[in-house]
């Protein structure tokens, strides 16, 4: 079957409780068929949280091919079109082979000493020198290995010393990490992928998981084939695949995600269809939440959102009556206007119902990148790891004692610097080091404009460590080759709390070296010790680095003590929490109703969800938590950037299923690349007309920020909100031939009060027709 025509595949139904029937996916290199294969290699994919456990193929020293584990129980043996096709970007030509450094204002190749010495020299500099760690900021990813991240956290919170750590997980699924922490105290997904065996009903919150999840969407539709399907409720302005396939299609005005929440929370309290004996055994803070949501009735949600009052009434009908409710919350909320309030009413919403910890009863606050999961656990984002609170002096001392170093050198006395404010500093000249591993910045943070000045002014000493030459490599002053998935061994962990292992497959292109050698090296160049002056980083491999992660994680959540690299090379991945109580693994979290907000275990006292000011512990010990959860309450408010005369539309941005982020991979994969070769803008039929524009024309999309020249398609969305794709920076344009074309240069530099996520999904603007733009 042809997998960029259909993304899918063919269904393979089943019916509620039954098994999800195996389909094993698989793409060789043309040519090359089974017997052609030297050897298979275990690993998952790294395209999307999903974690879909596949082996890779090999032949004469290449990767040739991949193929879905039957196995597993995340994937039964399917595969996305991206993990099917690209692959083949691991070949290409294009990959970085040895470290470049910038001479003369022109990137240079050399060799390791003498790239790692231009580092270590400018690090020690700024180390010893006044401000010190203060000037250190590192910007990593949710894509390399859990080994990876930890190594990181360890050098940069107990070797250098420095609060100014965080992902791209910050542009990804921080609200995902804050909108657990706020109501059930801890990160963590409560649900399982199971969960969709079991459900009568899906509601999907701003996830467009058919383009997004797609292995999760297959096992969706599969339910929907089979006997007795789940009820379906999108929540998208955009016409998606999951919007034709629900039964109730809520098309909202982006940036009003709160006041709908509101608005069906309302409906459920009124109509009595919440578990009054679960929400008083297990939550606080219902007759808050009643309170506010009263003034959200129908007929108001709709007049907000932009929809008629009779689909907020059957929305909450089709939520509010199933028995087994599964949900899952992606960017359409996390990227969106009031990000965490919004995510933090799906939470309530299974809390008033009694949906969680049970077969069918899923909740999942998604995530986007396949190792997400544990740049937030290892405390690579700046958290501190194992999910421990960076305000509990207990938690810190836990750590300082795990690695044998004073509690002062330990960043505990604010919160973690979050992304956005790490690039201000950048911008103030506060920070002077910028380390950015497995990340392009300079096509994927808002308002691209500015980002490219602050890369690109040398006094802020910039390092990149990827495997081409990105738009944010290019103005580097350090370039570090790497090796990536199928050249090195880790593990990582999807959205249900999986984790799989990944083996090296084959030897890394010329010189380029795995994520984790680099930061070894890096921590022996700089020679960190600890109290008792040994090696602070005294790790060589992988194995040894998860080793030294299971001890840390010990006791929290994430607990990963049951598990070994040799237990993960079985049938099927392992879900952590695992340990001696639960050798295989759990299934379910929460299933006793019993929350992580304990004062002593949980991971945050706290913030108010409109303001973001953080309680104290005193504040949160005076709740007597005890083990029950949070309903939050929060009023709806406009989105920070509204429509004017000058910019009258709502610009919202997001993917397409054949292209991964920006494309430095899926763009290098010849059947994915030609799927979607270019940028768009999508248009509503009634604002496309009176502007005179037509389906193809050349049009210009400008905001406050800048303008892109891209073609209009007409249809898929609803009036008012344009949408455009974020994929396309300019890798494969002649320099001399680029047109701006990424969605970022037109997003705002705003974020999300409690979480810091920026908002992607809001911003003003204006669509213009280009004279002759007609082909
Ligand atoms: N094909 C593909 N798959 C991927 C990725 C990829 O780049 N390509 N990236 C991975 C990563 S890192 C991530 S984070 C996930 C993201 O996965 P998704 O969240 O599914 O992807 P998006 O397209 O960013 O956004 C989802 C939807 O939000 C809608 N939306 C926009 N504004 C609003 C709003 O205000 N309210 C509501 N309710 N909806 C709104 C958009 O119309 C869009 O359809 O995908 C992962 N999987
Ligand atoms: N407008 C708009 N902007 C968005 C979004 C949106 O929806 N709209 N979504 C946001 C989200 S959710 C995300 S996750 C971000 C993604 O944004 P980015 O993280 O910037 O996107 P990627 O293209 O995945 O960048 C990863 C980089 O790591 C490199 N790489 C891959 N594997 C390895 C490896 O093993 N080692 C090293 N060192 N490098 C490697 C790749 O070549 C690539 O350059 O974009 C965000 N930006
Ligand atoms: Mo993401």
């Amino acid at each position: 079957m042809d997998r960029i025509e259909n993304p899918w595949g063919e269904r393979t139904p089943y019916g509620p409780g039954e098994r999800w029937p195996e389909r094993v996916d698989q793409h060789l290199a043309d040519g090359l068929g089974d017997a052609g294969v030297d050897r298979w290699v275990r690993s998952a994919s790294i395209l999307h949280s999903n974690g879909d456990a596949l082996d890779i193929a090999v032949k004469d020293g290449r990767i040739a091919g991949v193929r879905g584990r039957a196995t597993d129980r995340v994937n039964h043996g399917r595969l996305d079109p991206k993990d099917l096709y690209g692959w083949q970007a691991n070949n290409s030509p294009d990959r970085l082979t040895r470290p470049l450094v910038r001479d003369g204002g022109r990137l240079v190749e050399t060799d390791w000493d003498t790239a790692m010495d231009r580092v270590v020299e400018r690090s020690r500099a700024l180390l010893d020198g006044p401000g010190g760690w203060g000037h250190f900021g590192f910007y990593t990813s949710g894509q390399l290995f859990l080994e990876e991240y930890y190594t990181l956290a360890v050098l940069g919170k107990a070797g250098i010393g420095t609060p100014h750590m965080d992902g791209n997980t910050r542009l990804c699924t921080a609200t995902s990490a804050a909108a657990l922490k706020a109501s059930f105290g801890t990160d963590g997904q409560p649900g399982s992928y199971t969960d969709v065996d079991h459900c009568d009903a899906i509601a999907l919150w701003g996830h467009n998981v058919a383009a997004t999840q797609t292995v999760l969407w297959m096992r969706m539709l599969d339910r929907r084939s089979g006997p007795n399907p789940p009820a379906m409720l999108a929540v998208d302005p955009r016409t998606t695949p999951v919007a034709r396939e629900a039964d109730v299609h809520l098309a909202i005005r982006s940036g009003t995600n709160q006041a709908l929440l509101n608005g069906l929370l309302r409906q459920i309290i009124h109509k009595g269809w919440y578990d009054s004996g679960y929400v008083a055994e297990h939550t606080i803070g219902f007759d808050e939440l009643a309170g506010v949501v009263d003034a959200y009735p129908p007929a108001r949600v709709a007049e907000i959102c932009g929809v008629a009052a009779a689909d907020v009434e059957r929305a909450a009908e089709l939520i509010g009556t199933a028995e087994r409710l599964l949900s899952t919350v992606l960017q359409g909320f996390y990227q969106s206007n009031q990000a965490t309030a919004a995510s933090c009413q799906v939470n309530n919403l299974h809390l008033l119902r009694g949906m969680i910890g049970r077969p069918g009863a899923g909740l999942y606050q998604m995530n986007g990148q396949p190792t997400a999961q544990n740049t937030r656990e290892t405390g690579a984002d700046g958290d501190l790891p194992g999910m421990r609170n960076w305000n509990n002096p207990h938690h810190l001392q836990q750590l300082a004692e795990l690695w044998n170093v004073d509690e002062m050198t330990i960043p505990h006395w604010s919160p973690p610097t979050h992304a956005m404010q790490i690039w201000r500093y950048a911008e103030q000249g506060s920070i002077k080091l910028l380390w950015i591993s497995a990340t392009n910045p300079a096509v994927s943070l808002p308002e691209l404009d500015r980002v490219r000045r602050i890369l690109a002014n040398r006094d802020l000493f910039v390092v990149v460590q990827d495997i081409f030459l990105t738009e944010s490599a290019e103005l580097a002053d350090v370039v570090l080759p790497a090796a990536t998935w199928g050249e090195k061994t880790g593990t990582f962990t999807n959205v249900d709390r999986t984790v799989h292992l990944s083996e090296k497959a084959v030897d890394p292109p010329g010189e380029a070296r795995s994520d984790l050698d680099i930061f070894l090296d890096y921590a022996r160049r700089m020679d960190f010790r600890d109290r008792d002056g040994r090696p602070l980083i005294p790790w060589t491999g992988p194995e040894e680095v998860f080793e030294a992660w299971k001890a840390c994680s010990a006791g929290r959540p994430c607990d990963y003590t049951g598990m070994t690299y040799e237990k993960l090379r079985g049938a099927s991945g392992i879900q952590w929490p695992c340990h001696a109580g639960a050798p295989e693994g759990t299934e379910r979290l929460y299933t006793g109703g019993v929350f992580n907000t304990d004062p002593d275990y949980c991971e945050t006292y706290g913030q108010d969800l409109s303001t973001g000011a953080e309680f104290s512990a005193d504040e949160y010990r005076a709740k007597e938590p005890a083990g029950r959860a949070f309903l939050h309450a929060a009023d709806y408010r406009p989105s920070p950037e509204v429509p004017s005369d000058e910019y009258p539309l709502l610009l919202t941005t997001g993917r397409t299923v054949y292209q991964f982020h920006t494309r430095t991979k899926t763009g290098r994969a010849p059947e994915l690349n030609a799927a979607a070769p270019d940028a768009w803008v999508e248009l509503h039929p009634a604002d496309a007309e009176p502007l005179g524009i037509a389906d193809g024309d050349l049009v210009e999309v400008s905001s406050p920020r800048g303008t892109i020249r891209v073609h209009a398609r007409i249809g898929g969305v609803r009036s008012g909100v344009v949408f455009v794709p974020f994929h396309y920076g300019y890798f494969d344009v002649d320099p001399d031939k680029r047109v701006p074309r990424a969605a970022n240069e037109l997003t705002l530099t705003a974020w999300d009060a409690v979480s810091k996520q920026p908002i992607y999904k809001v911003a003003a603007v204006r669509v213009t027709a280009v004279p002759d733009g007609r082909e």
